[in-house]
């Protein structure tokens, strides 16, 4: 049911509400070896909630929580909800370019971030004028001059009413790259975040309050936010987290913590099969019940042996940052075809059009994806790219589909040239601003290239000024500027000289031609 009341506040949906029907004692969040209770939850997110009221955040303004996966993180969001401000979750591995751009296209008021993340944040304040305030979490002994999160919270009151929000006021900002190079805010309301989970989770997971979700996906990945923050706290179960996630590291808190839902990325699975192909035989995995994937397409072979190996089936999944989860998924382990994304989750419609004209196409043709539902594609400030996203009330997410002829739908590819690798999204265009800054780069194009481990990889095909010969110490010095300059997960692995880039007859670069090149 993703229908509600017209005013609600996410945070005390997912938080006073357990607390209020004798849940209170219910583990909300488990890390290392400590754990949260939902009474401790609704402590810390009042008192922080306060703090936050007291530094001058006010409603419908943006607050930048930067975190690894840690339970200050999820508090932090809490609270920004729960006074009628929006949180916007950063990726940690972002760098003071990226993170300068963020701040000031969301006029970003007041900032909330982990000791060791503080630096490059602060080189980002430093180039705005929209930052009034960090709040630093100490854990690894950062110095600074800026408020203490613990400090704040021990001396702030425990009493904290929501905000009276409307259902459809803003609770959720998260950043998304886009083919053009620049990163592009997607915003959703208190009852976008609640539909995901009474939506997509409550069918096709049917959790429980006795569940315990774990896994990698960091939280401000769309996905992430969804499986370890939204869909547990919403069931009054409880959510595993793993700040430093590796194989290793991930089954120890399936042991620990007792994770039954598993939620990862098909590289993630893959690591696990290589590095511990008997799994079972090293860790307690009992607890499991159920594996769920996204971010990329997960290939039948890592279905078939995380099934052998350790005793579940994934369910995988398509969503996007845009619609905040998953729109289609099967709904059943016992419905899966591991060559296929799926159906529409409950309460989605999802048809496949002609891009030239925008007809419905048949059964078995392939097109472009279109999608509505409890959730749609909303942009921050981006009134055409809006118009191009949303049109006659569906959504396209971007993504060419087939649908089959027996309903499901089969993932072809990208319709643009965002490289998806590792589950990380790298807008190709980003990557060839920065090494177009270096001296001896003529011209470059990027594209993703077909990898076992990694789905694809972030491939350049560089043409040299004159002057400049190829060697390897220039793919290094060109790799480690593109690392320092941008989030390291971008930096192109492969990195290839030619003579001309292949162009059309009105001078475009011929990406198409370059991605052929990698499938032969
Ligand atoms: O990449 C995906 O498939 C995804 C799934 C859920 C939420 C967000 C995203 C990007």
């Amino acid at each position: 049911e993703t229908d509600y009341p017209s005013n609600v506040n996410v945070a005390e949906e997912l938080v006073d509400t357990h607390v209020e029907n004798g849940r209170g004692d219910n583990v909300a969040i488990r890390f290392r070896d400590r754990e949260l209770t939902y009474r401790d939850l609704k402590d810390r997110v009042d008192r922080f909630g306060n703090a936050l009221k007291d530094l001058g955040v006010e409603p419908g303004d943006r607050v930048l929580v930067r975190f690894p996966n840690r339970p200050e993180a999820i508090v932090s969001c809490l609270a920004v909800q729960k006074i009628g401000a929006i949180p916007q979750p950063s990726m940690k591995l972002l760098r003071a370019k990226e993170l300068t751009h963020i701040l000031d296209d969301a006029k970003i008021k007041l900032a909330v971030v982990y000791d060791d993340l503080l630096d490059e944040l602060e080189d980002a304040v430093d180039a705005v004028d929209c930052v009034e305030e960090v709040v630093v979490v100490d854990d690894v002994g950062v110095d600074h001059d800026r408020p203490s999160y613990q400090r704040l919270i021990d001396d702030a009151s425990d009493e904290l009413a929501a905000h009276d929000t409307e259902a459809t006021d803003l609770g959720l900002m998260l950043y998304t790259s886009g083919t053009t190079g620049r990163p592009k805010g997607a915003v959703h309301s208190h009852s976008d975040i609640l539909a995901t989970a009474d939506g997509y989770a409550n069918y096709c997971l049917e959790p429980t309050e006795d569940d315990v979700f774990g896994g990698n996906p960091p939280l401000p990945f769309a996905y992430g936010y969804g499986d370890l923050v939204t869909f547990p706290l919403r069931f009054g179960a409880t959510t595993s987290l793993v700040q430093d996630a590796t194989p290793q590291t991930l089954l120890e808190a399936v042991e620990d913590h007792g994770v039954t839902v598993f939620c990862s990325v098909p590289t993630a699975y893959n690591q696990i099969l290589s590095k511990f192909p008997d799994g079972h035989e090293e860790y307690d995995v009992s607890s499991l019940r159920l594996g769920l994937s996204a971010g990329e397409p997960l290939a039948p072979h890592t279905f078939d042996e995380i099934g052998e190996k350790y005793g579940i089936d994934i369910l995988d999944g398509i969503g996007t940052t845009e619609m905040l989860h998953i729109f289609i998924s099967h709904r059943h382990t016992d419905e899966i075809d591991p060559e296929a994304t799926g159906f529409p989750v409950p309460g989605y419609e999802a048809k496949i059009v002609d891009p030239e004209t925008g007809d419905e196409l048949e059964r078995g043709r392939s097109g472009q994806l279109a999608v509505r539902g409890p959730t749609g594609i909303t942009y921050w400030n981006r009134p055409e790219k809006q118009k191009d996203a949303v049109r006659d009330g569906w959504s396209f997410p971007g993504d060419i589909f087939v649908q089959r002829e027996d309903g499901r739908f089969e993932y072809q590819s990208r319709e643009d040239d965002l490289i998806i690798s590792s589950g990380y999204n790298i807008p190709g265009p980003e990557v060839e601003m920065v090494l177009e800054e270096r001296e001896a780069v003529q011209e470059v194009a990027v594209i993703g290239a077909p990898d076992e481990e990694r789905g694809e990889i972030v491939k350049a095909y560089i043409v040299l000024h004159e002057e400049y010969e190829a060697s390897e110490s220039l793919v290094s010095e060109l790799q480690n500027y593109v690392k320092n300059t941008l989030a390291p997960y971008k930096y192109p692995r492969a990195i290839q000289f030619l003579d001309e880039l292949p162009r059309t007859e009105t001078g475009k670069i011929q990406r198409t031609k370059l991605r052929d090149r990698e499938q032969t």
